[in-house]
């Protein structure tokens, strides 16, 4: 499957929308919710763009297995992500770069190549 990108854009579309208009009228914290889908044995979409300083809500679900995502860089805590539930992590990313965070639950064959990358800017 093609690794698939969803970015974040809620604030970076509103700043570059109002910035040279209104630059009083932004909001300092627009938060950002993205769904992820995890499967045997990869996250969908497995690279998500997020922006410095914005918080961020991961809703996570599993359509088969048993998986997690952790990450001290980021500041997410161990989260198992079980078929058929939706836990949600949120965090607010602080600084810039690729996060590549791979699946923290023992969950078979794939399990070594699975991964959620976090790009923040
Ligand atoms: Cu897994």
């Amino acid at each position: 499957m093609a690794n698939r990108l969803v970015w974040c854009a809620i604030l970076a579309g509103v700043m570059s929308m109002f910035s040279v208009a209104l630059p009083a009228a932004l909001p300092a914290q627009a938060s950002c919710t993205i769904y992820v889908t995890a499967a045997n044995w990869q996250f969908s979409p497995d690279h998500i763009a997020v922006a410095v300083g914005q918080p961020v809500t991961l809703k996570l679900t599993s359509v088969g297995g048993v998986h997690g995502i952790q990450s001290s860089a980021l500041g997410i805590s161990q989260t198992v992500i079980a078929p058929g539930k939706t836990v949600d992590v949120t965090f607010t990313p602080m600084k810039a770069g690729t996060y590549r965070i791979p699946c923290s639950v023992f969950c078979g064959a794939g399990h070594s190549n699975m991964a959620l990358t976090i790009e923040v800017k």
